[in-house]
């Protein structure tokens, strides 16, 4: 070999060498965030990954002296896939972060994977109250349907709402939902009259509001999960409940901010009970909403990106603390008891439970300036997960 084949063949072999040294090198930190970026919540993944790389774009990628890459997976809404993706971020890209999660039974799938290999796991979407209970490395950045759920179990017996259908989504979060609403009514004195559970996959409401509207019910108490909610709300207008005199109530996931704008007028005075509305009258959330809707051709942020935000926000904080240490047992320690002022306003990663501790809202669909938003009207403070305690 002559000189310059042999300068060549080093180079190149240094150049190899470099590619595999890369995957392990300690001055980066790798987020791996799986998300259903297509199938039937692909709009939940591309809210979280907006918010995710507007978090980045406002706070650098640089924290602790760790350059910050964020690797994004398309899960297509599928469990299983979520789990093998996590398992090859965790093996091949030694991610320092599990991150996202679209819904619950990806969460789950994936729980095993964060134990098995000590990295912390943030939950930004998915909302059963038994998720952080699936693994020590979970924490929780959304919200949990029991939240939200009591919220309405209480407002609504006060409010002339004494007889109730509930129409859940047939899975984790609508069964929550079901469980703690229906709990709450009836300790206030409400009645439920049926219990409606539709299909997760490709429901077909038609024939669920029909039953419904035969039997004249107050009102109907839904959860489906974000990006349904249009369907539900056509169907609801176009079978003439509310000219029935049926009340469409439930969780804000019905009337979510990625589409409530386009649901028309039908969708005026529906109250609903939730964490966050884009509508949210804080300084910081106006400055969340602008720079989410600059950066993304005027897109509304919905409640997924802000859990998507804020899981970053405890990410770069816990590497800040644990100063630049990206190791799992550490950062998770950091991420634990977080408090900080969201998008949604205050919250905290409870140190015991890893989930998160926030404002519930009561909310009016009203016109503001010209849009569809969800208007908070009431606030209960610093809800924990009721789910914990059972
Ligand atoms: C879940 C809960 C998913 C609430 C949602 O939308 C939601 C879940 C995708 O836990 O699967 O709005």
């Amino acid at each position: 070999m002559n000189k310059n084949a042999m300068f060549r063949a080093t180079a190149l072999a240094l150049v190899a060498l470099s590619a595999t040294y890369s995957i392990a090198d300690d001055n980066v930190f790798k987020i791996g965030l799986i998300l259903p970026m297509t199938g039937q919540q692909a709009s939940t993944g591309r809210q979280i990954e907006a918010a995710a790389r507007l978090y980045m774009a406002q706070n650098g990628d640089t924290v602790a002296g760790k350059k910050i890459q964020l690797i994004v997976k398309d899960d297509t809404t599928i469990p299983d896939v979520t789990k093998r993706l996590a398992q090859e971020l965790v093996v091949n890209e030694k991610v320092n972060v599990l991150a996202g999660f679209g819904i619950t039974p990806s969460a789950l799938a994936t729980a095993p994977i964060a134990t098995q290999s000590k990295t912390p796991m943030v939950v930004m979407a998915a909302a059963t109250s038994s998720i952080t209970q699936a693994s020590p490395y979970i924490v929780r950045t959304s919200f949990t349907l029991a939240q939200a759920a009591v919220a309405m179990g209480d407002w609504a017996p006060k409010n002339g709402i004494k007889k109730v259908v509930t129409l859940v989504s047939d899975y984790g979060p609508g069964i929550d939902a079901e469980k703690y609403f229906i709990e709450r009514l009836l300790l206030n004195g409400g009645q439920v009259t049926e219990s409606l559970r539709v299909p997760m996959r490709s429901p077909d409401f038609a024939p669920f509001l029909q039953k419904v509207r035969d039997q004249k019910p107050d009102a109907l108490f839904v959860f489906v999960p974000s990006g349904a909610g249009a369907a539900v709300m056509k169907q609801f207008l176009e079978r003439g409940m509310d000219k029935a005199g049926i009340k469409l109530i439930g969780t804000g996931d019905v009337t979510d901010d990625d589409q409530l704008n386009d649901m028309g007028d039908g969708a005026l005075n529906v109250v609903t009970s939730h964490h966050y509305s884009a509508a949210h009258p804080s300084a910081m959330n106006k400055k969340f909403v602008e720079a989410f809707q600059k950066a993304n051709k005027g897109m509304r942020p919905n409640f997924m990106a802000v859990g998507g935000y804020d899981g970053m926000r405890v990410i770069y904080e816990a590497l800040r603390a644990s100063k630049g240490l990206g190791a799992g047992d550490g950062l998770l320690a950091s991420m634990k008891g977080q408090i900080f002022e969201s998008p949604r306003g205050p919250m905290f990663i409870d140190s015991q439970t890893r989930d998160v501790v926030h404002n519930i809202y009561l909310r009016k669909v009203q016109r503001q300036d010209g849009h569809l938003h969800n208007v908070e009207f009431e606030a209960i403070k610093d809800v924990k997960d009721p789910g914990k305690h059972k």
